[in-house]
Order: C-alpha cells, then structure tokens, then sequence
C-alpha cells in the first residue's frame, strides 16, 4: 500500500488554510494510504517557542487532527521529537546536502526576514529536516500546500543524491499531492499574502477555534476593493478572490458556481453567507478539540502510542541508511 506523510507544525493559532490546504484533505486520504501524520514539533523550534506554549500546542494541534476526523487507529499520529530517527536522519543527509541547494529555498528568505544572520542554524537547515521526516518512513506521496512545493523537491533532490552516491536504491522519491481547492488560502488583510499562523495581526486569519462572533467580525473587517458586483479575478482582484476560494471550498463548489449565485448581489451577502458556512465547517471541529483538551492524558497516550508505531517503521530505514554509509554500529 502506498504511503504517505504529512505534518503540521504546533505553533498556535490554527487556521483555515492549515485546514483546507493540509488537515482536511488529509481525512480523506487515510482510507486508501498507510497514513502517518506528524504533529513537527522540531520544524516548530527553528524559532523562539515558549516551552509552556509548545507542550499545549502539541496537544491541541493533536486534538485538531482528530477533531477534523483522522483516525488514530488507522493513521500514525505522533510528535517528532519523540521519534529520535527524524533528527538523526537530518543530519546523515546535512552532510550530503549542498549548501547551494538550501540557498535556493524561498521560506528561508521569507522566515529569516531582514536580518539572515540572526536565524538560526535550524531555520536554514529546516528543510533537510523536513527531508528527513518524509524519507524516514519511504513515503510514496506528500500531500503539501503548494507553499511547500519547493521543499518537497528539494527532499526529492537529495533522496536521488543519496541514492546516486551510494550506488543503491535506498530511499524513494516522494511524488506531491497537491489537493482541494484552497490549497493557497490568502491572508484577510492583504489578498497577495498566505494566511499563515506567524501573522501579526489575528485579523489576518480565521482560527479553527474561533467563535461565530469573531468569525463574522473577521470577515466584515476582510479587505475587499470598491468595485462592485462579484467576479473571480485573482490577479486584479486578489481579496475578493480569496473569499470566493474558501467560500467555493468550504461548500464543496467551484468558483464559477459561487459567482454565478452573487453576480449582482453585494459584497456583504457573500461575507454574510460566508461566515454561516465557516461557523458550520469549523463549529464542530472546535467542540471536539475542547473536549479532547480536556483530557491531555488520554492525547498524551495516543501519542505515545503513535510514536511506537511511528518508530517501527522508520528505525528500520534509519538502520539501512547508516548501513548503507558505512556507520558502524557494533
Ligand atoms: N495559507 C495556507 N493555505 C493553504 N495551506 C496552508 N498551509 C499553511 N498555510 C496555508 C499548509 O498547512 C500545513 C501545515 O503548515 P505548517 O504548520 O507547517 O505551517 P506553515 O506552512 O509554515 O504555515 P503557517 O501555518 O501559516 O505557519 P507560519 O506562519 O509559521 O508560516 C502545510 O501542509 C501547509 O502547506
């Protein structure tokens, strides 16, 4: 059966684009994948996290994922940090990893911002991590949002380097799956910006455990332009776009469906109509999430739980690749 990884990262502040472009696409794969969802707690301290704040995110983001319907008995739900095989693998492929290459990756540039020489090692080097986490389980397919595209073919990159090097087909390369239709959501405030949990400006983003009367607040405040009528224009209309996205994905629809229905109407009848969808998409969801928060052991132990069987697959592969370089274990 065809394998894939996936993962989030727990740093709060969980929004509709991780939703729509990973989570809930995600619930639909592990039917017909052997489906190993991590909770990238390592990915997550590349920058500063309070260590309070990361042990609840871990938990939370844990419960999102079960709230939004992945199976912890048929899918592989763990935290990176408690399998040691994803950071010993990162550095096996750091050493064959040209710098070049990491020079390349654009989040790096975004994420450092103005003064590189202040990010960290792990920042820069994160997407040989991310390398890791995917090779260390073979995994056939990636679901990723199309921001992390770049980074999925750098994992492809190294796996071939790997293998060439070596003279062996030991690690595959992993196809993307880029799924949904909002597998870019934009942010509320600037319609060229990604949504995205570092924002600033909890304006910017609808949470997954936001409440209706933020949601319909957020949403009345979403930029817009003072152009009337309703047309899908990404490039000259980006925040009336975007809107129209997570309206078409959150109700199963396309785009053309949505502007056909509000040609005429005014923008404030697609806000309004919007906010009902968001509110019955993610209500839910935020329920289940607050009554798993409310017994951490019991996500402690399906953690601990996934961990284990996380490790059985990826400590045989760890064994293979050192084998396959020379390391010695006596
Ligand atoms: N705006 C987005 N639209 C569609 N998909 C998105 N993803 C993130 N933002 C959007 C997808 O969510 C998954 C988990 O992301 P992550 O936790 O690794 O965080 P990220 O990609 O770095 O983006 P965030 O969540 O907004 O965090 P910050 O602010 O730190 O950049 C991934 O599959 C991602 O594609």
């Amino acid at each position: 059966m065809a394998r894939i990884f996936s993962g989030a990262q727990p740093t709060g502040n969980l929004h509709l684009g991780n939703y729509l472009g990973a989570i809930r696409n995600w619930v639909g794969l592990q039917d017909s994948y052997q489906s190993v969802f991590c909770i990238v707690d390592l990915h997550a301290i590349t920058v500063w996290q309070d260590p309070v704040a990361l042990t609840r995110q871990t938990r939370e983001l844990t419960a999102a994922y079960i709230a939004a319907g992945i199976d912890p008995e048929r899918c592989v739900i763990f935290n990176q940090s408690a399998v040691t095989a994803h950071a010993e693998l990162a550095w096996l492929l750091n050493c064959l990893t040209p710098i070049g290459w990491l020079n390349r990756m654009t989040q790096f540039k975004e994420k450092a911002g103005k003064d590189r020489e202040k990010a960290s090692l792990g920042l820069y080097a994160y997407p040989v991590l991310m390398a890791a986490d995917i090779l260390a389980y073979k995994a056939t397919h990636v679901p990723v949002g199309e921001d992390q595209k770049q980074h999925l073919e750098l994992t492809r990159d190294i796996a071939q380097r790997f293998n060439q090097l070596y003279g062996r087909d030991v690690l595959p390369l992993p196809e993307p799956m880029i799924l949904g239709a909002a597998t870019r959501v934009m942010s509320l405030r600037d319609g060229t910006k990604k949504m995205s949990k570092s924002d600033p400006s909890d304006y910017s983003r609808i949470n997954l455990t936001d409440d209706r009367d933020t949601i319909a607040q957020k949403l009345r405040k979403a930029r817009t332009d003072s152009e009337p009528g309703v047309t899908y224009e990404p490039e000259r209309r980006p925040e009336v776009a975007n809107l129209i996205r997570i309206y078409a994905a959150l109700d199963g629809r396309t785009t053309d469906a949505v502007v056909a229905e509000y040609a005429d109407a005014p923008f404030t009848d697609v806000k309004a109509k919007l906010t009902d969808l968001a509110v019955e998409k993610l209500g839910p969801i935020a329920e289940r999430m607050k009554q798993l928060m409310a017994e951490p052991a019991e996500i402690d132990r399906i953690l601990a739980r996934g961990a284990e069987r996380a490790r059985a697959i990826a400590e045989p592969v760890l064994d293979e690749v050192r084998q396959t370089m020379g390391l010695l274990r006596p």
